[in-house]
């Protein structure tokens, strides 16, 4: 199971390590969420010596948006564009492009894509076509929070064609619903990610 190793064709993709939901007085606060920090820098550190590609997604909210709660949807106000709770955690090592997703209002779930909620329609970020640049066919997707944005940028990604591998030891999930978590790593693995513990 721990033979995944990085190499020039493998993007580590970094899912919103981003302080309001790494933070404890973040809005949406993933218990544990701060440990994932750590597990990925050295993550980072591992991917960059292989010469594989690193990339990173942020939530990035206006301040209304049918994605919260205020607005007719299901959060908190989170990760509003150039505050405090959208920025990485402090600690982060940052270094590789950024995809931002919800900018235009959109629920910006997946790092692939974002979806406005009023009509339904499907608009890509970016990432694909940075990933096609690099040459990239594996991704290994890590971040916050498990049972969002890593399912949905993961499943996204094995739907895409990519090889995806799922770093269990740095993701947390927000379990609005006890099990939510297991539930989505369930969920991942059976579409084809392949769930990889600490090495
Ligand atoms: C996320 C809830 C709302 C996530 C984003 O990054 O998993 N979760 N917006
Ligand atoms: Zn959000």
């Amino acid at each position: 199971m721990s033979s995944f190793s990085y190499d020039a064709e493998t993007a580590l993709v970094v899912v919103d390590v981003q302080n309001d939901f790494a933070d404890r007085n973040g809005s949406i606060y993933v218990t544990g969420g701060e440990e994932v920090v750590p597990a990925i820098n050295a993550e980072i550190a591992r991917a960059r010596s292989a010469g594989a590609h690193v990339a990173y997604t942020a939530d990035w909210h206006p301040q209304s948006t049918p994605h919260f709660a205020k607005d007719g949807g299901i959060w908190p106000v989170h990760c509003v564009g150039d505050t405090w709770g959208a920025q990485f955690h402090p600690n982060l090592i940052v270094d590789g492009p950024v995809v931002r997703k919800g900018t235009g209002g959109e629920d910006g779930y997946s790092g692939f894509s974002v979806r406005d909620p009023e009509s339904g329609h499907i608009t890509a970020t970016g990432l694909a076509e940075q990933l096609e640049r690099w040459g990239v066919k594996t991704v290994a997707v890590c971040g916050l929070a498990t049972d969002y944005c890593v399912k949905e940028t993961a499943l996204d990604g094995a739907s895409e064609g990519y090889g995806v591998i799922l770093l269990e030891h740095a993701v947390r999930a927000v379990n609005l619903e006890p099990g939510d978590g297991e539930r989505a790593l369930a969920e991942m693995a059976e579409a084809g990610c392949r769930l990889v513990p600490a090495t």
